[in-house]
Order: structure tokens, then sequence, then C-alpha cells
């Protein structure tokens, strides 16, 4: 079970109060299609994911990051249940779609390293390691039908 300090949460309440989550949602699902390539395989059906600018303006990339990050906001909300939150999603990514584990930390990472461009010297170590936490319990939960 992961400890939070209230320190940790209210960091990131705090910053994901801040957030347009529809805008970095659309933003870190297109980076990691770019700077991933191997993870455009499983969005063949939202038409062209073959180079960044036809990601950049795939309205369906746009809409689906939208919908990412908000289901992520559940885990900013509740960090606490992190488990329970992810525990369907988990199946469907790790049964149905057969997600590689590893991805969820890359678009975690992703959404750190826009977090941290966004914020610039807001985000200081204390809120990075508060989010490398938040993006490991995320990643740990939606993994959870593999282990
Ligand atoms: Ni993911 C569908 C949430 C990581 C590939 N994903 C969803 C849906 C949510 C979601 C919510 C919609 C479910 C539904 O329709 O019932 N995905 C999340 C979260 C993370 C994540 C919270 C990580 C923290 N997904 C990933 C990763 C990949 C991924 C890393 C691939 C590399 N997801 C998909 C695919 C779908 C999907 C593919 C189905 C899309 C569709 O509409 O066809």
């Amino acid at each position: 079970m992961v400890h939070w300090t209230a320190e940790e949460k209210q960091l990131i309440t705090t910053a994901w109060g801040k957030v347009d989550v529809a805008a970095m949602g659309a933003e870190a699902l297109a980076t990691m299609l770019i700077v991933f390539p191997w993870t455009r395989r499983l969005f063949t059906h939202f038409g062209d994911v073959s180079s960044p600018s036809a990601i950049t303006a795939n309205a369906k990339v746009k809409a689906h990051g939208h919908k990412v990050l908000a289901s992520f906001s559940e885990a900013v909300k509740n960090p606490d249940k992190v488990k329970d939150t992810f525990a369907k999603l988990s199946e469907l990514h790790c049964e149905k779609l057969h997600v590689d584990p590893v991805n969820f930390l890359i678009l975690g990472e992703v959404l750190i390293t826009l977090l941290a461009a966004h914020f610039g010297k807001e985000f200081t170590p204390a809120y990075h390691h508060a989010f490398h936490k938040l993006v490991r319990v995320v990643a740990h939960a939606m993994a959870r039908r593999y282990h």
C-alpha cells in the first residue's frame, strides 16, 4: 500500500488545478505516438498516425488524449484508491488491447515532461517527485492484470 504524505497530495492537487486536461491530454498522447512510434500500431483505426504532422492534426488522437488524461485525473482526485479506480481499465488494456505495460510508464514520463515544460521553474523537485510517484502507482494499477 502506497503512503501519500499530505504535502505530496497537496502538490499534486495544486498543479493539477492549473492543467488544461483536454489540451495536455491531446499533447501527451500525440507526443507518445510521435516519440515512441511502436505505440502507433494500436491506433491505426484512428486514421493517419504515420507522421508527426498527421498525428498532431488527428482529431481522434486529440479526443482520445483528453479521455485518457481525464481518466488519469481520477488518480489525482483519489490517490489512495488508484488500484480500484483502474481495475476495469487494467482488464481492458491487458486482456483485450494487449498494451505492453512499459507503455504506461512511458506515457507517464511524457506527461511529467510536459508538466515540467508547462510550469517551468514552478515545477520544483518536490512536484517532480510527487508526480513520479503518482505515475508509478497508476502504471502499476494499469498493469495489474499482468501480474
Ligand atoms: Ni488507454 C482506451 C485510459 C494508457 C492504448 N484508455 C482507453 C480508455 C481509457 C484509457 C479511459 C477508454 C476506455 C473505454 O472506452 O472504455 N490509457 C488510459 C490510462 C492510461 C492509458 C489512464 C495510462 C495511464 N492506453 C494507454 C497506453 C496505450 C493505450 C500507454 C498504448 C500505448 N487505450 C489504448 C487503446 C484504447 C485505449 C488502443 C482503445 C482506443 C479506442 O477507442 O479504440
